[in-house]
């Protein structure tokens, strides 16, 4: 028998309920690669950046972190914050740093209604809600660019600017993937959202960008839609959504917008990817290190075992990604839920479910 395609991958649970939901996710994993007769493995790296780590060492990780991540096949991301340091500081020295400096340009968030989970929208049968949003993850209105104390008018009269940066080919280059996506989806629909009548430089260009682009996709429908409307889209016709796409920002409120239709944020899986290979991309669950829950075995796993599968199809073992994803709905349709869901399991109890629906 040939040695098994071992992935290297590199853990970051980093806050909160980080470390809970990043060992569920690794325990599927693991399951998996024992199950699949020597064909795959996972050999793991735990690094402890993190808040905490913050606290300790002045940085939110190590001075060589990112010469050190680059020899990683992907890396399995937890959530990121902390009461104790400002947001700020935990995001652009972590999460941020890793995304902008490995090219992850690519945000994939995946929002679909889960069997046995009530939504919010979940009020006719015929309501359906499965969507692809598509987050610009390298530049826009997180490109890092501004500055404070500007005016120089001295205490309680400063000025602070936060530019939003928009290039042809970052804007080009999503657009592209958005529509590539859209093909080989069930609804061949790149829904476009800005906010182009107020943002009249940056996002024009974008809009600009998208009829141009579109005009290379004649077999995919389209729509530029403003961010308010979409919004209240996402609430009033879930079912003429497919692919969305989106700026970083926009996408980032928009995708959250979306999971708690679909019940809750505890449920959405991500993918950063940085579609050219020449980076690892990163697999994380949507939601944040939720203090309030932290430690209390009450995460909703779904998410980051969610974002498992997305790194496994990116590894193109896309068999056991679809069969990860249907655990994943089977031990919802179970009833087997944590408390965000409407359930009373723990985490761990979810975990067992999943492992238990793989096994069959
Ligand atoms: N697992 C996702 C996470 O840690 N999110 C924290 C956060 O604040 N993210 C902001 C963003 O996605 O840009």
């Amino acid at each position: 028998m040939s040695a098994p395609t071992t992935y290297k991958i590199a853990a970051i649970p980093a806050d909160g309920v980080g470390a809970e939901v990043v060992a569920a996710g690794r325990t599927v994993l693991d399951a998996m690669a024992a199950a699949s007769g020597g064909t795959f493995a996972f050999d793991w790296t735990e690094f402890p950046w993190s808040c905490e780590y913050y606290t300790r060492t002045g940085r939110m990780m190590a001075e060589d972190g990112l010469d050190v991540l680059r020899d990683f096949d992907a890396i399995y991301f937890g959530a990121v914050g902390w009461p104790s340091v400002p947001d700020h500081i935990s995001l652009w020295g972590l999460r941020l740093k890793i995304c902008q400096n490995f090219d992850q340009w690519a945000n994939i968030r995946p929002v679909h209604f889960h069997p046995g989970i009530t939504s919010p929208l979940r009020k006719a049968d015929d309501a359906d809600l499965d969507w692809v949003v598509v987050r610009e993850n390298s530049e826009g209105e997180y490109a890092g660019l501004g500055g404070r104390n500007l005016s120089g008018r001295g205490e309680g009269n400063e000025v602070a600017l936060q530019t939003a940066l928009f290039t042809e080919r970052g804007c080009e280059r999503i657009i592209r993937f958005a529509f590539d996506l859209a093909r080989e989806r069930p609804r061949k629909k790149v829904s476009s959202v800005t906010k182009s009548n107020a943002q009249q430089f940056g996002m024009v260009l974008w809009d600009e960008t998208f009829t141009r682009v579109a005009r290379d996709y004649p077999d995919v429908e389209t729509e530029s839609v403003l961010v308010d409307a979409m919004a209240a889209k996402f609430v009033l016709k879930p079912e003429d959504l497919s692919v969305v796409v989106a700026s970083n920002l926009n996408a980032d409120i928009l995708s959250d917008l979306g999971s708690a239709l679909a019940g809750s944020l505890g449920l959405a899986a991500s993918a950063n990817l940085n579609p050219d290979r020449r980076f690892p991309s990163m697999f994380e669950p949507v939601h944040g290190s939720a203090p309030d829950i932290a430690g209390r075995g009450l995460a909703n796993p779904a998410g980051a075992i969610g974002s498992a599968a997305l790194m496994l199809d990116h590894f193109g073992l896309q068999a056991e990604a679809a069969r990860l994803n249907a655990a994943i709905e089977a031990t919802a349709a179970a009833g087997v839920l944590t408390p965000d869901v409407g359930g009373n399991a723990k985490t761990d109890e979810v975990t067992e479910a999943v492992l238990g629906v793989l096994s069959e």
